[in-house]
């Protein structure tokens, strides 16, 4: 029977399985490109679903597309201890977003059969639908569903611009599932995640022990004016929806750069109509992204940016009034995980010597959402230069290795 504190994983397999996983959906530039439900994304679920097999895991899809793999446990009446994350991607996505902690899960479960590991409680290795939320909103949509946070029929009604849902694009990769959601009762959930920004590489430390997320407000915006042509209109007489959102686009970062160094405002999407170079634009769509560690800051966050869109319906910016119509469309608190599991991550991470530090995460997982249902914690590994959501996103095999080994301590300290 191997002594479960020399047991560590198999990096060179784990890295292996992360650039077979990164063949499907290959960008030119090194990154990868698999939209939530698309047939991209259901090859490399097909991929990953057959190595859980292999790795001993018993499958279940539930009715929004979760993955789930299961390691039976002596004791079946137990709840799994979880991993997972995600392996949809960003349009302009890397290897490892996501990717990295569903393969640092597989290669734990290949670890236990590598050793014939028995654990108390049964071991669970889930992939969440749609973490991303680019071509289907809200973002984490897999696990939302799951722990209750919305409704399932709000998520398979979900459309894409070309109108597609998420029914039946789940049907169309052939995981519309049927194990029921709200799905069933986790004993905990750890989740490993390349960091997505710069401060582990900065400090030189191996594992990020994360203790929580930032707040989330996510915004639709429309403004519309009027469109005319562009030559005859003289200026005083126009009204320029995209002169006017250009105002809203800069107090975003300026309402950022005012609750510094926590804030942040992104405005990633913008759609001016009729897009034409001749006709000044009627209507813009954008989208507004603001994020903050304080809960109490998002919201003098919010209420600035309510004053700046009321500046615009006024014409006090401009000189001239357009109607802004702002949309919540999604939010969460500032979420803190488990105190017990992330000190077992920070445990292991000490007692295999890694340098680390604790963290709060400043982007959304699908674990911010599993906390409010399960006892959860993550494990950060630095990427190259804080670099994510971009092709060029980078990690080291030796960093990787070293948090599926944290991830594999965490595990077992809590499956008994
Ligand atoms: O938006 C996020 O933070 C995550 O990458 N979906
Ligand atoms: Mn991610
Ligand atoms: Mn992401």
């Amino acid at each position: 029977m191997t002594n479960t504190q020399t047991l560590s994983i198999n990096g060179q397999r784990l890295w292996q399985s992360l650039m077979d996983l990164a063949k499907i959906g290959a960008t030119p530039k090194g990154g990868n490109c698999r939209l939530a439900l698309t047939p991209l994304d259901g090859q490399g679920r097909d991929l990953v679903v057959g190595w859980m097999k292999d790795a001993g895991l018993d499958i279940t899809v539930d009715q929004v597309g979760n993955i789930f793999g299961r390691r039976p446990g002596k004791n079946p009446d137990l709840p799994p201890i979880a991993t997972g994350s995600h392996i949809d991607t960003q349009p302009t996505g890397g290897k490892f977003d996501g990717c990295y902690g569903v393969m640092a899960g597989l290669e734990v479960m290949r670890t236990l059969q590598d050793n014939n590991i028995q654990t108390e409680a049964p071991l669970e290795l889930i992939i969440w639908t749609n973490e991303e939320g680019t071509r289907f909103v809200p973002v984490m949509m897999g696990s939302g569903v799951f722990t209750g946070v919305f409704p399932l029929e709000k998520a398979l009604s979900a459309t894409d611009k070309e109108g597609k849902t998420v029914h039946d694009e789940l049907v169309n990769i052939d995981y519309a599932g049927d194990a029921p959601v709200p799905g069933h009762k986790l004993g905990g959930y750890i989740e490993a995640h390349i960091e997505q920004g710069p401060v582990l590489e900065a400090e030189d430390k191996v594992i990020g022990v994360v203790t929580g997320s930032l707040s989330l407000r996510w915004y639709d915006v429309r403004i519309t004016g009027m469109e005319a042509h562009a030559g005859p209109t003289p200026m005083p007489l126009r009204r320029d929806s995209l002169y006017a959102a250009s105002y809203l686009v800069q107090d975003v970062v300026h309402i950022a750069n005012d609750f510094s160094p926590d804030g942040r405002g992104t405005v990633g999407e913008i759609h001016a109509f009729p897009c034409s170079r001749n006709v000044i634009p009627g209507e813009i769509k954008m989208t507004i992204d603001m994020r903050h560690v304080d809960s109490k800051a998002i919201e003098q966050m919010d209420a600035q940016l309510r004053a700046a869109c009321e500046d615009l319906r006024t014409g006090k910016r401009t000189g001239y009034k357009v109607d802004v119509e702002l949309t919540d469309v999604q939010q969460f608190a500032s979420t803190p995980f488990d105190t017990d599991l992330v000190d077992a991550v920070e445990k292991s991470a000490r007692q295999r010597g890694y340098g680390n530090r604790r963290i709060v995460t400043g982007a959304g997982h699908d674990a911010v959402y599993v906390a409010t249902v399960a006892p959860t914690a993550m494990i950060f590994v630095p990427c190259k230069d804080g670099i994510s959501h971009n092709e060029l996103e980078d990690a080291k095999p030796e960093h990787l290795e070293a948090g599926a080994n944290v991830l594999l301590d965490t595990m077992l300290d809590h499956a008994g």
